[in-house]
């Protein structure tokens, strides 16, 4: 069966990178189409006639839209089962906690961190207060994130895209001077994952991407 023709909107930095590595993981073909949230362009009739939300990542996928990463990251290992984004293991538990992962980094740590880097987004009054009760929240969970990297090396006890999206997490935190150091395992989970080519190709793409929006 032929390959759906698929465009992901990225902005580097953003959480479409775990898109970009579960595609390059998978070893489909796709375009990549930027979308500049730093000047504002998720919010203009033309993003939004795409996508409804305002929001990267989203997958055309033979022109349709498929929002949300979790949903994005099940579609293409659906449509590569064998490319390794989750564990083989088909058990109903090891299905139930890939979905667990991705609801954690999309659900739980995704608004936290938020309020961590932009706290204006989430607020009209003083953004401080709103960083403060996000750090306390995230460090609950970076907290529960380090003890399962201690039991089991990765998320799910073997490399999945789910340790992409919360090395994507941790970083964003990290990077808005979330005080990283009680979790030594999440600061070297990036590292044991660089030799990785779709991860490596992920940080390229991004680099690409800044030079090209001038970031
Ligand atoms: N729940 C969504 C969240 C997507 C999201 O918030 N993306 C951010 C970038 S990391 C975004 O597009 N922000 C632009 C905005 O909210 O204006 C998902 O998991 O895909």
């Amino acid at each position: 069966m032929p390959q759906p023709e698929l465009v992901l909107y990225h902005f580097p930095g953003a959480c479409s990178q775990v898109s970009i590595c579960a595609l390059e993981t998978a070893g489909l073909s796709y375009e990549v189409r930027l979308v500049n949230l730093a000047a504002g362009e998720q919010s203009g009739a033309d993003y939004l006639g795409v996508s409804p939300l305002g929001k990267v990542p989203l997958l055309l996928i033979d022109g349709e839209p498929l929002s949300e990463n979790a949903a994005i990251l099940t579609y293409i290992a659906t449509l590569r089962p064998d490319a390794g984004l989750f564990p083989a293991d088909p058990s109903p538990r090891m299905r139930a906690e890939a979905v667990g992962g991705m609801s954690f980094c999309g659900g739980t740590l995704h608004p936290q961190i938020r309020g961590i880097a932009n706290p204006s987004r989430l607020t009209d009054g003083d953004g401080e207060p709103v960083r403060k009760k996000s750090e306390a929240l995230a460090k609950k969970s970076f907290g529960y994130a380090e003890r399962r990297l201690a039991e089991r090396e990765w998320w799910l006890g073997e490399w999945s895209i789910v340790d992409v999206y919360l090395n994507w997490a941790f970083t964003v935190a990290r990077n808005a001077k979330f005080d990283s150091t009680p979790y030594p395992l999440l600061n070297g989970h990036a590292g044991k994952m660089s030799d990785r080519p779709a991860f490596q190709r992920m940080l390229e793409i991004d680099a690409e991407a800044r030079a090209t929006l001038k970031l």
